[in-house]
Parts: structure tokens; C-alpha cells; sequence
């Protein structure tokens, strides 16, 4: 009986520490848009580590806003991040570490169109296949759109000036092939940093540039892939592959084009500010010291 009610109390105890920990972050994670790769991700890192955390949906915008918020307070705070990304030039921030591999290595985003947008529209395609970023190309992107004071196709105008080397670069590919008569491009995003920045990039070129006109719906990444399967709108630059929208592309892969890669070496997962004491997912749950 004693000894029964012994181990109770270290369970106790044990539970208590493991509720401590999970108080510190107030027993959330913080999400993002519920068809993002990174919440089926984050759902099954809560079933592999056994995490006592609820995650919460939102939108990126408010995951960078709570992430604000947490940090000008010097609270703690877990998040669905990836990079690239803003967040990490503004911030301190750490990736905690996936000893199980949930979230995959590193991920390339890729350029995915409807069927038939090669023949119908030859140049953009040549222009999108040289339209790649490396890190510091698109982080500074990324950076004048999160930072401007107005509408972000104004910020990648101003960019866009700034790194004329680059953008001659894609305009040469466009223009070595002839450019077919359509010029009504429907680009489709998600409210994801990146995605915005690229493609706000990609009107204020086609329109000011090449004579395009280019309309931007925002939508959730579901409806993305299927506006593009169906033939409804033209492109989507922030596919994530391979696993974080591997579930789109199994089932609406063979009605789209991958038109390849613009961003090579991003990654998705847990992160926290990097004051947070904790390093690993796999800790998430422990007790703490004190
Ligand atoms: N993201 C940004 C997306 C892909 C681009 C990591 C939030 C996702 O998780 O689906």
C-alpha cells in the first residue's frame, strides 16, 4: 500500500514537472493554416514524441504575431516555423531539434503550373524556369516586403530595381522565346511569407516588364492545387516538396506541371525563440530543473 502510494506520488510529481514544462508554453503550439504541410507535420510530431501540447491553427500572419508578441515580452513560446523566412532575420530563433525526423530534411520549393501553360504561355514558362532565388536573394525579398509600409507588389517594385542584375537575367529566358498572344496570367498564393513575396515579385515584372496582366488570388493551399489541376488559374510558386505538400502532389500531381525549382534548401519545423531553454522536440515534455 505504501509503497503503491509512494509511486503515486512520484508519478505525481513526474506529471506535475511534465505540466510545468508544457506551462511555460501554455501547453500550445502555435499553428499556422490547418492545410499546411507543416500542421500534418506538427500532428504527427505530437503523436511520435507523445507531446502533452495542443496545436492551435491560425494563418501566418498571426503565428508571426503571437511570435512578436511572446518575444517582446521574453515569454515563451512554441511555433510552426519555416525558412525561409523573415522571422529569423528579426528575431533570435532556433529550430528544435527533430531527433525522429518528423519534419523531413530539407525541402526545395517548387514552381508548379496547369497543364498546358507551357503552350500557351512559352516565354512566361522560359521566365519561370529561370526564376530562382538563393538565400540571400530571396531573404532580402522577403525582408522588403515584411518591412514596407504599403502594398507588397510596391516593396518588390523596389526591389526589383535593386537587383536588376538578376531580374535581366529572368527577362532574358522570357524573352528568347516568342511570347504567344495570351497576356492574362492568374497567379495563386498562399498567405505564406514567401509565397507572397515571390509572387508580388513576379507581377510587378511580367506587368511593368513584359506588358503582362497578372491577377493574384489568395486562397488555402487545397483550393490551390485544385484551381491549378482543373485549369482555372495558371501558376503557384510555393509548392513544397517532398514531403511537405507530397499529399497534394499524390493526388493532383498527374494534372499539374512541376515546372521546377525556385528555392533550394528550406526546411519546416518547431521553433522557438532562442532564450527558450529547450533544444528538442524530444524535451518538450520533460521537467524542468528548478
Ligand atoms: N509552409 C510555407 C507551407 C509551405 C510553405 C511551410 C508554411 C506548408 O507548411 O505547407
Amino acid at each position: 500500500m505504501q509503497l503503491a502510494a509512494g509511486f503515486a506520488v512520484v508519478a505525481t510529481i513526474l506529471t506535475g514537472c511534465a505540466k510545468k514544462q508544457a506551462d511555460k508554453f501554455d501547453g500550445k503550439i502555435v499553428g499556422i493554416d490547418s492545410g499546411a504541410g507543416i500542421m500534418k507535420a506538427t500532428e504527427s510530431a505530437i503523436e511520435a514524441y507523445d507531446l502533452d501540447f495542443k496545436l492551435v491553427p491560425s494563418s501566418g500572419p498571426a503565428m508571426t504575431a503571437a511570435l512578436k508578441k511572446a518575444v517582446d515580452n521574453n515569454e515563451w513560446i512554441v511555433v510552426t516555423g519555416w525558412k525561409p523566412h523573415w522571422k529569423f532575420a528579426r528575431w533570435e530563433l532556433k529550430f528544435l531539434d527533430d531527433p525522429k525526423g518528423v519534419y523531413g530534411k530539407v525541402e526545395n520549393i517548387h514552381t508548379v503550373t496547369r497543364v498546358g501553360f507551357e503552350k500557351d504561355f512559352p516565354a512566361l514558362a522560359a521566365f519561370f524556369k529561370a526564376f530562382k532565388f538563393n538565400d540571400q536573394q530571396l531573404g532580402s525579398l522577403m525582408g522588403e516586403v515584411s518591412d514596407y509600409d504599403g502594398e507588397p507588389v510596391d516593396a518588390a517594385r523596389k526591389w526589383m530595381t535593386e537587383s536588376r542584375d538578376l531580374v535581366d537575367g529572368w527577362l532574358a529566358a522570357a524573352n528568347a522565346v516568342s511570347a504567344g498572344d495570351n497576356k492574362d496570367l492568374e497567379m495563386v498564393y498562399v498567405n505564406w511569407a514567401e509565397g507572397i513575396a515571390m509572387t508580388n515579385l513576379a507581377k510587378a515584372i511580367l506587368e511593368d516588364e513584359l506588358g503582362y496582366t497578372v491577377s493574384l488570388t489568395m486562397a488555402d493551399v487545397a483550393p490551390v492545387f485544385t484551381s491549378l489541376a482543373s485549369g482555372d488559374k495558371d501558376v503557384f510558386l510555393d509548392a513544397w516538396l517532398p514531403v511537405t505538400h507530397e499529399s497534394y502532389m499524390e493526388e493532383y500531381g498527374d494534372n499539374v506541371v512541376d515546372l521546377g525549382v525556385n528555392y533550394e534548401g528550406a526546411r519546416i519545423g518547431l521553433v522557438v525563440p532562442a532564450y527558450v531553454t529547450v533544444d528538442s522536440i524530444a524535451e518538450m515534455n520533460q521537467a524542468l530543473a528548478e
